[in-house]
């Protein structure tokens, strides 16, 4: 067994690395653990670029095959002494087009690193998201805990909460060394084209209108993506094997309200919008209670003004158009049809 030691952790493998949370957090662990070497494990599909990891070859290495590979998996597995599992297919309205890469992936992907880390005795903390939860009404004072039951609506949730349910069978029937984390929307740089925040960003960019699904009134609890990053580095250092922590800043906003604050950051009319084709079965409100996180593990967040936070990403998506630019077309081909 790899005992888990803060001190001595030089090998961490980070699947999806090369995605919009994956990268972020390889960059937070190349400043913040400058001892460690970090193996980024990557499909590249569409949702990835490698670009997202220039500058650190220095400490960073990647890997390119799928979490499915049993043999490139295991390899990769036992080379290093510590897996954090980013890599999943992440976007809702995909799912519902597509469902099953979503289940190959985060079910059949995930089952292959459980394997992985239970044949080789490594410690694991697998990503999750609060969408495993369902929904709350908007008139509902409650917020998501760790025991709230698990209600998932989509096919991209519905895969992401059998992944977490794998991975606590895994805990419990094989012992294995592992820590979940559910986390509320992210935002922040390098993050895809057909996410809210960045295709709005990126729309008004290109003197088009942003598009709002259905009403607008739909709640997302927004953290800044380094804010994640500080979360999940809490838990490795100090979370408790077999233990969930739910990951949160107290963000909540509707859509519109985001949509009208990157509209007036741009210089445009914050009414300047356009309602279009709702999400089937579009999740109303998504709220983190993440107490136990702040008070078992002293974690708290540092990116809690929100307006800033946005601002700063616009200037990112104004400043790095050559990252974001070749997505663009083809991402808003997918919506069109979608009449979105
Ligand atoms: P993303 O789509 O930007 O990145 C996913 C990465 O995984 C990509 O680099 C992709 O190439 C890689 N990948 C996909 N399938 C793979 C496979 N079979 N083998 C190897 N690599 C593969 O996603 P993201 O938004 O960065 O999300 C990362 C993780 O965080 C996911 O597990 C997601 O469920 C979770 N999460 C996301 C959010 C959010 O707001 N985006 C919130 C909470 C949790
Ligand atoms: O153009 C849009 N207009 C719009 O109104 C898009 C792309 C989205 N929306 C709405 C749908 C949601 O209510 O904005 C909200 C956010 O949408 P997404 O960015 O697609 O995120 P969401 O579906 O909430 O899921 C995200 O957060 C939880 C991530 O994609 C997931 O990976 C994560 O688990």
């Amino acid at each position: 067994m790899s005992v888990y030691n803060i001190y001595r952790m030089h090998k961490i493998l980070v699947t999806g690395g090369a995605g919009f949370i994956g990268s972020n957090f390889v960059r937070y662990i190349y400043r913040n653990r400058p001892g460690w070497q970090i193996e980024v494990y990557d499909k590249l599909t569409y949702a990835s670029d490698k670009s997202s990891l220039i500058g650190l070859e220095d400490r960073v290495s990647l890997t390119v095959a799928d979490i499915c590979d049993e043999n490139s998996i295991n390899e990769a597995v036992a080379r290093n002494d510590l897996i954090v599992h980013f890599a999943a297919e992440s976007h809702n309205d995909n799912s519902l087009a597509s469902p099953w890469p979503f289940v190959n992936t985060n079910l059949v992907g995930t089952y292959r690193v459980l394997e992985a880390v239970r044949q080789y005795h490594k410690r694991l903390h697998h990503i999750s998201t609060d969408e495993v939860y369902g929904d709350l009404s908007l008139n509902d004072p409650s917020k998501f805990k760790p025991d709230t039951p698990y209600n998932p609506s989509s096919p991209y949730s519905s895969t992401k909460a059998g992944s977490d349910l794998l991975v606590r069978a895994w805990i419990r029937s094989f012992d294995v060394q592992a820590t979940i984390s559910n986390c509320s929307n992210n935002y922040g740089p390098y993050q895809h084209v057909e996410k809210l925040i960045p295709r709005q960003i990126t729309e008004i960019i290109e003197g088009r209108k942003p598009k709002i699904y259905g009403t607008g009134d739909n709640i997302r609890d927004w953290i800044h993506v380094e804010d994640h990053s500080s979360g999940v580095l809490t838990i490795l250092d100090k979370g408790k094997i077999g233990e969930t922590y739910l990951i949160g800043a107290n963000g909540e906003k509707s859509n519109k309200e985001v949509v009208e604050t990157i509209l007036e950051l741009m210089g445009k009319d914050s009414k300047d919008y356009e309602l279009v084709n709702d999400r089937p079965g579009h999740d109303m409100r998504y709220a983190i209670d993440a107490s136990k996180l702040n008070n078992e593990l002293g974690w708290q967040p540092k990116f809690t003004d929100f307006k800033k936070g946005l601002q700063a990403t616009i200037k990112w998506y104004e400043a790095n158009r050559d990252w974001w630019l070749p997505q663009k077309n083809a991402t808003e081909a997918k919506y069109k049809e979608l009449g979105r």
